[in-house]
């Protein structure tokens, strides 16, 4: 994980600083925002998919990068003072708090631009991107990321279910899905050497992936259905421990639908679930110890 993480973060410097064509006093906001990072899940989980089936490359790197940037996109537009109003991130100010409000849209904008800008480039062997356009857009926004952050600010939400497949399911898994699915389907894509042939959507049903009899085809429905239930349960797990460390809950946590216990029993079904998905393809045992270290007893 370090060495990934150390990748990620050179790699985002070099986009934002070299290959963005930003001035240079805007590359340092864009900068400000993204490296360091966090701890990097999305783009991790997108290579560990990858890795499932071929080996991490150049190519794979930018996409997983292309990843981490809408994750900071949305934490920069998230903390501004419209919608979470936040005067921390990782332990130092928030975009807006430093650079003013104009700059933290500007930043969260141009971040989701250049991100589109990696996670559109065709693939060196199957000369697509790993998944076609109106997916990211659904994923990130009608059917994901946006809408989920919509539910989320005025969503009335009254019942658990309601919450995870609305708030949850919508506004966090649906990217860590994407990353998943996606990381499988690159991975997929040049283990085959089908080029052409292949694949290549992870549409919900997974009919258009299946383009020819190939072993590991189904692979990306796997690491998305993985991805969906790792996802809803990382936002479980934030939630309780949000709860647990004491903090405000937010008014979509599910400590406001559910005690703790049944909340921590939620938590540890939807890990299994994810757990579930990893049976049956090579050597799973990354991807599950990251799983477990979320169950909380
Ligand atoms: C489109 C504006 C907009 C928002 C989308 C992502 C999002 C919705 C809001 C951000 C705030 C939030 C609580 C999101 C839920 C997912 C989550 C727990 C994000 C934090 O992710 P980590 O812990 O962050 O991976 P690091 O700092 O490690 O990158």
């Amino acid at each position: 994980m370090a060495v990934w993480q150390q990748q990620i973060d050179s790699r985002i410097t070099d986009m934002i600083t070299r290959e963005s064509g930003y001035p240079a006093d805007f590359a340092d906001a864009l900068l400000y925002a993204t490296v360091p990072g966090g701890k990097r899940l999305r783009p991790i989980l997108c290579l560990a998919w990858h890795e499932l089936f071929a080996g991490v490359d150049e190519y794979a790197l930018d996409y997983a990068c292309g990843i981490e940037l809408i994750h900071s996109y949305s934490l920069v537009h998230d903390d501004m003072p419209c919608m979470d109003n936040d005067e921390y991130r990782r332990g130092k100010f928030t975009v807006h708090k430093k650079y003013g409000e104009c700059m933290g849209l500007l930043v969260g904008d141009a971040l989701m631009d250049l991100a589109y800008k990696y996670l559109c480039k065709p693939s060196p062997r199957c000369k697509k991107p790993p998944l076609a356009v109106t997916e990211y857009s659904n994923l990130l926004g009608g059917k994901g990321l946006i809408c989920g952050q919509y539910y989320d600010l005025f969503g009335n939400i009254k019942d658990v279910d309601t919450l995870i497949e609305k708030v949850h399911m919508q506004k966090t898994a649906a990217l860590i899905s994407l990353a998943c699915a996606s990381g499988a389907t690159l991975g997929v894509s040049i283990t085959t050497e089908a080029e052409d042939s292949l694949i290549y959507s992870t549409g919900e049903d997974c009919s258009p992936i299946i383009r020819r009899d190939y072993k590991y085809l189904d692979a990306p429905c796997y690491a998305r259905d993985f991805g969906k239930a790792f996802g809803v349960a990382f936002q479980l797990y934030d939630d309780i421990t949000e709860y647990l460390d004491g903090e405000n809950i937010g008014k979509t946590s599910v400590l406001n639908y559910l005690n703790l216990e049944d909340a921590k029993r939620m938590l540890n079904k939807y890990l299994n679930d994810a757990i579930k998905e990893l049976n049956g393809y090579g050597d799973t045992s990354f991807l599950r110890e990251f799983v477990e270290k979320f169950i909380i007893a």
